[in-house]
């Protein structure tokens, strides 16, 4: 069976982009995968986080996992820090992955921003160690938004140059699933930036724990141009925000963008907007409630967390073997 990987950093307001561009595709997966989700606890060391706070929220991602569906029977759910493997393996990519590729990456130049200099090096890496994250495991598919494109490309290439280095075909070249209508949600203040975690203002964004109120608030409050809404995709052109509260609409209640204009075209705004945060409503809802009773049962999500860590470290273990022979690393 083909091998999924896939994972979100547990740094805190987990939003609808999370939820649609990568969560809910997974869930969509898990039957006809071999699937291992993570949450990707070293990756968000990239950037200072405060020690409670980080635990807290691996559990409240884990949450997220459980209650939009996926099964910890079928999945492999597991924290990163809990494998070692991953920074090792990162360490023999860091190795072999030339310095002008990670040069290239635009996520790396929007994060450090002007303080280039100052930057870790755990940033500037990052891509690197979500190459072994999947190479760990030999995964064939790794579904996820459209921001992660050009870090899968450089897993691509970290696994063709290793295969080459090394005259093997022992890693796969992944293929990214970027997958349904909200493979690129924007946030609600402005359409042309991407809906994310850190974003100051909480307006920008739905996250999974908000209640109802607070969804309709937001999406209410959410910026749009005086025009309604147009009759044909076409019209979205030029109209960022229109597009995005179509597109969310369209994803949340799988249909298309057409589908939706083909009921809303020629609408005002607030009339669009009590329909989109009703939909919201209904489909986040019933998550927020079942996360905030798994939050309330850490002993519950960390079992889960245990048992995937331990399936997860058997694989990682193997194919650490078999890659230390390739390299000609030494197990006396
Ligand atoms: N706006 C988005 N639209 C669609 N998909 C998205 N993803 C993130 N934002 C959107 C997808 O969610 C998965 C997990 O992302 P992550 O937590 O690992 O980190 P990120 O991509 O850096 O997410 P954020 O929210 O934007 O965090 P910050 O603000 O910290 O940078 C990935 O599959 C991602 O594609």
């Amino acid at each position: 069976m083909n091998r999924i990987f896939s994972g979100v950093q547990p740094t805190g307001n987990l939003h609808l982009g999370n939820y649609l561009g990568a969560i809910r595709n997974w869930v969509d997966l898990q039957g006809d995968y071999d699937c291992i989700f993570c949450i990707v606890d070293l990756h968000a060391l990239t950037l200072p986080q405060d020690r409670e706070l980080l635990r807290a929220h691996t559990r409240e991602v884990t949450a997220a996992y459980l209650a939009a569906g996926i099964d910890p029977e079928k999945c492999i759910i597991f924290n990163q820090s809990a494998v070692p493997g991953h920074s090792e393996l990162a360490w023999l990519f860091a190795c072999i992955t030339p310095l002008g590729w990670l040069n290239r990456m635009t996520q790396f130049k929007e994060k450090a921003g002007k303080r280039r200099d100052n930057a870790g090096l755990g940033l500037y890496a990052y891509p690197v160690l979500m190459a072994a994250d999947i190479l760990l495991y030999k995964a064939t598919h790794v579904p996820v938004g459209e921001d992660q494109k050009q870090h899968l490309e450089l897993a691509r290439d970290i696994a063709g140059a290793f295969n080459r280095q090394f005259g093997t075909d022992y890693f796969p070249l992944p293929e990214p699933q970027i997958l349904g209508q909200a493979a690129r949600v924007m946030s609600l203040r402005d359409g042309t930036a991407k809906m994310s975690k850190s974003d100051a203002s909480d307006y920008s964004r739905i996250n999974m724990t908000d209640d109802a109120d607070t969804i309709a608030l937001k999406i209410r409050k959410a910026r749009t141009d005086p025009e309604p809404l147009p009759e044909t995709v076409e019209g979205l052109q030029g109209r960022a925000e229109a597009d995005n509260l179509v597109g969310i609409f369209a994803a949340l209640t799988r249909t298309s963008r057409a589908d939706v204009l083909g009921r809303f075209g020629g609408a005002m705004f607030s009339e669009f907007k009590d329909a989109l945060a009703a939909v919201a409503v209904d489909a986040l809802g019933p998550i927020a409630s079942e996360m905030q009773r798994l939050v309330a049962e850490p002993g519950y999500v960390d079992g889960v967390l245990r048992r995937g860590a331990e399936r997860a470290g058997e694989i990682a273990h193997s194919h650490l073997s078999e890659i230390h022979r390739i390299v000609g690393l030494l197990r006396p």
